[in-house]
């Protein structure tokens, strides 16, 4: 068994920040443990909007706290995001993330994140011997 905690976390290399400041994120769970998804609790920070488009990836985003809205590109359609949502990002769904107050959400990878994606800004979400994600802003 794993046992960590969010506290602990934060104040280690499992936290990280993105490089235009929107967010941050701390990872609790990662590749090297196995399990087949990646679990982190992301933080976004209040007035921001961020491109995103993991095509690499499956994401499931749950928020905890503050209200914000996620866009889908394809379609236009605008999701408003509070306490209680889930967004599920079934068809790696190119979107915008915008928080109207600072959120807190959890989130949850499929195929996992190493913990190593978040140093390289346009390529956030790289699958190891695949296309780069895309995640700007
Ligand atoms: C909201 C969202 O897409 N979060 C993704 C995870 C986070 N940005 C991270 O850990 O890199």
């Amino acid at each position: 068994m794993i046992v960590r905690t969010l506290e602990a976390a934060e104040a280690s290399e499992r936290r990280v920040v993105a490089p235009n400041k929107n967010w941050e994120s701390t990872r609790l769970l990662l590749q090297d443990d196995n399990m087949g998804f990646s679990f982190h609790i992301t933080t976004i920070y209040a007035g921001t909007e961020t491109h995103i488009w993991y095509q690499n990836h499956l994401e499931s985003v749950y928020c905890i706290s503050g209200e914000g809205e996620v866009e889908t590109l394809a379609d236009g359609v605008i999701h408003s995001i509070k306490p209680g949502t889930i967004y599920i990002l079934d068809k790696h769904d190119e979107h915008l993330l915008r928080a109207n107050s600072e959120m807190k959400l959890a989130c949850v990878f499929n195929p996992p994140l190493s913990g190593r994606e978040v140093h390289d800004e346009n390529g956030v979400y790289p699958l190891a011997e695949s296309e780069p994600e895309t995640c700007s802003a």
